[in-house]
């Protein structure tokens, strides 16, 4: 089983809790970020799955897609057109968005991000 996968399953025990996310926000630690705005920040994944893999997240602490709500309607929108407008510029011939949630989904940071992979032949399915 990956480290990822491990990291995933215990993860989900402190589903509600701050994490890195928020001190990247806050700029408490450093990150290698691409763009920010009033709601969103897009910075490169540190574990990188594809010559490009940045992250985009919203600046709000939602710690997963399933806990998103009508009010959140407008930031997820706002997400999606960022990570296509990033996207463009640096995977011209492709790319894929993917938003890990819970275990089974394997998401190892409980502050939702899109994870937006390209600069290379992707493959189906995924694992
Ligand atoms: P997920 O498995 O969907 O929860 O992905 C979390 C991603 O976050 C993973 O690809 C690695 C990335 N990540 C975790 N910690 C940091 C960090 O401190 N800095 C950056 N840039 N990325 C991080």
């Amino acid at each position: 089983m990956g480290s990822e996968v491990e990291r995933a399953q215990q993860a989900i025990h402190e589903a509600n809790k701050p994490t890195i996310f928020d001190k990247i926000i806050s700029k408490e630690i450093p990150a290698d970020i691409i763009y920010e705005d009033d709601g969103c920040l897009a910075f490169n994944d540190v574990n990188p799955q594809a010559p490009v893999h940045f992250l985009v997240i919203p600046k709000k602490r939602i710690p997963m897609l399933e806990m998103a709500n009508e009010s959140d309607v407008e930031i997820l929108g706002r997400l999606m057109l960022v990570a296509k407008k990033l996207a463009q510029e640096r995977a011209p011939n492709g790319y894929r968005l993917v938003i890990n949630n819970g275990r089974d989904g394997c998401q190892s940071v409980f502050h939702l991000h899109i994870h937006i992979v390209g600069g290379r032949q992707l493959g189906w399915p995924p694992g």
